[in-house]
């Protein structure tokens, strides 16, 4: 059985994370089982000290691409069989543009705009003691800042990466259309890896500007329910 790490279901969502989430949908379109674990505790495990990671009996294997093609490979998995050569490669460079860019705007609405981190700040550590619980969160903040500053989305006021995150929002909107699925109307690997980020904007118990924006795409928000209540309702 085929475990997967990750850091739980929390503000209303299978896991916090649009890596972690992304395999977890990965596995159920292909129809392949495995159980999950979650805890920050794991992030010492992992080989790239990140998480997702997963061990396929014995095979550690840490990062969501890595994983996907594991998994693709190891089980011949044929989600991705009815894309042409072009979309293979569109589907290369849209995960990129995800996984590299559109995952910073969450990173943002949760650990720099205020509202978010409020949100963050009382959900993601529950599970420490009174005094950790208080000192944890602003610990975690100041090390986003960082990273995002370095990054580089740091540089930029909140207003301007609204204007920028819009941008991949109608993008993406426009590729969908009235499609259930990005491809072909059917769900290929791209789907598990836009779901995963879009979610995380639509589903979540968060209602900053980001959020706000994602859900003003009703396609978008079709897009995720749909997807949401066939591979994910029976989690509940
Ligand atoms: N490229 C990795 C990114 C994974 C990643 O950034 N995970 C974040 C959570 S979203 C993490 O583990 N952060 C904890 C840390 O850096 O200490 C993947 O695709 O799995």
């Amino acid at each position: 059985m085929i475990t997967v790490y990750g850091f739980g279901r929390m503000i209303s969502i299978a896991d916090a994370s649009p890596f972690v989430l992304k395999v977890y949908t990965y596995l159920k379109m292909a129809g392949i089982e495995y159980q999950s674990k979650a805890g920050m505790k794991y992030l010492s495990k992992s080989p790239k000290g990140k998480l997702p990671f997963i061990d396929d009996n014995g095979a550690v294997i840490g990062d969501s691409q890595l994983i996907i093609q594991h998994l693709q490979t190891r089980y011949s998995i044929e989600l991705d069989n009815h894309l042409d050569t072009q979309q293979q490669a569109q589907k290369v460079l849209f995960q990129k543009a995800l996984d590299e860019c559109f995952y910073w705007f969450i990173v943002y609405g949760r650990w720099i705009n205020d509202s978010g981190f409020t949100v963050v700040r009382k959900n993601f550590f529950n599970f420490m003691p009174p005094v950790m619980k208080q000192i944890a969160p602003l610990v975690a903040r100041h090390m986003v800042k960082g990273s995002i500053k370095k990054q580089g989305f740091g540089r930029h006021s909140e207003a301007e990466l609204i204007l920028m995150c819009d941008d991949m929002l109608k993008s993406l909107s426009d590729l969908l259309g009235d499609n259930d699925y990005f491809f072909n109307n059917r769900p290929s690997s791209f789907d598990a890896i836009a779901y995963a980020h879009l979610a995380e904007l639509i589903e979540v118990d968060l209602n900053g500007p980001f959020n706000q924006k994602a859900r003003s795409y009703d396609n978008l928000v079709r897009y995720c329910k749909n997807i949401h209540d066939r591979y994910f309702e029976s989690d509940k």
